[in-house]
């Protein structure tokens, strides 16, 4: 029996730059999560007949979400939902099973990095039948629907089991219960050339931050690949990932870093996020930066048996570092840049005009599937290192000392006010013109705007995406404000230094910066606008 209930809007429900984000607290508020979902499948055209997939990455609220979205789907009309074991599904696990069970669609309840808990955060996200992010004109027409929306349907019936294997039926639609690591672990395994790995004996040491890619990597890397057993740690995804952040970076990683720093580290060592689309790469004794783990990889991929063609073009998001396209130019393919978040890269990747993706903020990706994928950037640099025989600081220090070298760093300042944020941003814009011919210390801007990115494919237009500062020597930074945020806003500033194959490959990277950030403030006027000193997280 199909339930209909009356329900009112809310105005808060614009998905951000990885879907709708708030915290626990507000999904909890009456009909908020019934709301959202039904205003999605309410854009969703041709759900007759059509197959759903749903998973998420096992945070709290995980499974009472996946039950409703469950009998929600089935009373809107969906053929059949596929949904991972214990409503496990890793994000690019999930855009893998779209394009495999040729679904239109399906729903990742993911605040992917954020915490997670009755606290923290929630989230949920809409993928189209490719696999990746639903892109703008879809989202704003779901928000559009969330601010009109008076009812939403729902089976009568008791939330189906998720935790048995094989299929049942809700109200006439069919619910099919798979592995959530099966079909994921044998795309890795059909991209990448396992003997060899295997045979390379190397050691690692896998952070799955007690998050969703803890079931993927164990299956991998100590099933299949003989790493051995204890090489993935806090494999068991939690509902509050322990208390902790499940962001790879430098601060919510730092006991991976220390291992990987100390004189007994492993050969190689990585974690992922919430909800293991990220990735974190860490060598004995450097840490890659992601911008620089992305042109590596673009170099290398050729190695691995999925690339062995090559590559048909990089693309890269803004504000990641232009590492990557030093290494399109030397290969002779095309370098896109796109706005930040990963619904930019799908029409490349559809066109056949990317092959591999990648941001800053550790997210890499190939058209293997259309999400970034944090194993995917682990295997391909493991196969890499089997097939060279090198070290990750060895294919590093090769690679700088050909390309040069982007010194690189994102400051985070979080928790800032909004209002204060948004004069900031405001003044910035307003100043850019004032800009070109101002020096900065030793630095004299040569260029700066707002970036906006014209989508090759359909002319789509996305403006406004984050200020660009040009400084004279190929230096830049980057202002924006964080899109994926529950709280207060935050300011990310990215900062980029180049130094040609003929500089100073071994410097300190803080020192390297110094410069930039100085000018940084002098430019925004964050301590003014902030009251802020320091960021928070350095990355
Ligand atoms: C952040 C990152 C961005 C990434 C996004 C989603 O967005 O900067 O590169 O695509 O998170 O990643 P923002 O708007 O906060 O800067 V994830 O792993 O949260 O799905
Ligand atoms: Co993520």
């Amino acid at each position: 029996m199909i339930e209909t209930v009356a329900t009112t809007p809310y105005s808060d429900q614009k998905p951000g730059t990885s879907g709708l984000r708030k915290k626990v607290r507000v999904f909890q508020q009456p009909h908020y999560a019934e709301n959202f979902i039904q205003s999605v499948f309410d854009v969703v055209e041709g759900k007759a007949g059509a197959t759903l997939v749903i998973g998420g990455d096992g945070r709290f609220l995980n499974r009472e979400v996946i039950g409703k979205a469950i009998r929600m789907a089935a009373a809107n009309g969906f053929a059949r939902v596929v949904v991972g074991q214990g409503g496990i599904l890793s994000t690019p696990a999930a855009s893998n099973l779209v394009r495999r069970r040729g679904a239109i669609g399906g729903l990742i309840l993911s605040a992917s990095h954020n915490p997670g808990g009755p606290d923290e955060d929630f989230g949920i996200k809409y993928n189209i039948a490719n696999g990746g992010p639903a892109p703008e004109a879809i989202t704003d027409a779901i928000f559009r629907r969330t601010t009109t929306l008076d009812n939403y349907r729902i089976a009568a019936a008791p939330d189906v089991d998720i935790d048995t294997l094989g299929t049942s039926e809700v109200a006439g639609m069919t619910v099919e219960v798979i592995d959530p690591v099966a079909d994921y672990a044998d795309l890795m395994e059909r991209l990448f050339d396992f003997p060899a790995i295997r045979a390379a004996g190397l050691s690692m040491a896998f952070d799955a931050m007690s998050a969703v890619t803890g079931p993927y990597a164990v299956e991998i890397f100590e099933r299949r690949l003989g790493f051995a057993p204890g090489t993935v740690r806090n494999a068991v995804p939690l509902e509050d990932f322990g208390g902790h952040h499940p962001d790879p970076n430098l601060v919510h990683a730092r006991a991976l870093y220390d291992a990987m720093m100390a004189p007994d580290a492993p050969d190689f060592g990585a974690a992922s996020d919430g909800d293991g689309d990220r990735n974190l790469i860490i060598g004995r004794g450097i840490f890659i930066t992601p911008s620089d783990s992305l042109a590596m990889l673009a170099a290398n991929a050729q190695l691995a048996p999925g690339y062995a063609v090559g590559l048909r073009g990089i693309a890269r998001s803004m504000p990641t570092s232009a590492a990557a396209d030093r290494v399109a130019a030397a290969l002779g393919i095309p370098a896109f840049e796109t706005p930040t978040g990963w619904k930019f890269f799908g029409n490349l990747l559809d066109a056949g005009m990317a092959t591999i993706c990648g941001e800053e903020s550790a997210g890499t990706g190939s058209d293997h599937v259309r999400e970034k994928d944090g194993l995917w950037a682990v295997l391909l640099w493991l196969n890499i290192l089997a097939a060279t025989g090198r070290s990750v600081a060895e294919i590093a220090r090769e690679h700088w000392t050909r390309f040069g070298r982007n010194y690189y760093a994102r400051h985070d300042y979080e928790g800032v006010d909004s209002a204060a944020a948004d004069a900031l941003m405001r003044d910035l814009r307003a100043a850019l013109d004032t800009l070109p011919g101002r020096g900065f210390g030793a630095l004299t801007v040569v260029e700066a705007d707002d970036f906006a990115y014209r989508d090759p494919t359909d002319a789509s237009v996305s403006a406004h995406q984050g200020v660009r500062v040009l400084f004279e020597g190929g230096s830049r930074v980057v202002f924006r404000l964080s899109g994926t945020g529950t709280s207060g806003a935050t300011l990310r500033v990215y900062l980029e230094r180049y130094e040609p194959p003929v500089g100073d490959l071994a410097a300190e990277t803080g020192a390297m910066l110094a410069d930039l950030v100085a000018a940084a403030d002098a430019i925004a006027g964050i301590t003014r606008h902030t009251g802020r000193t320091a960021p928070d997280v350095i990355t």
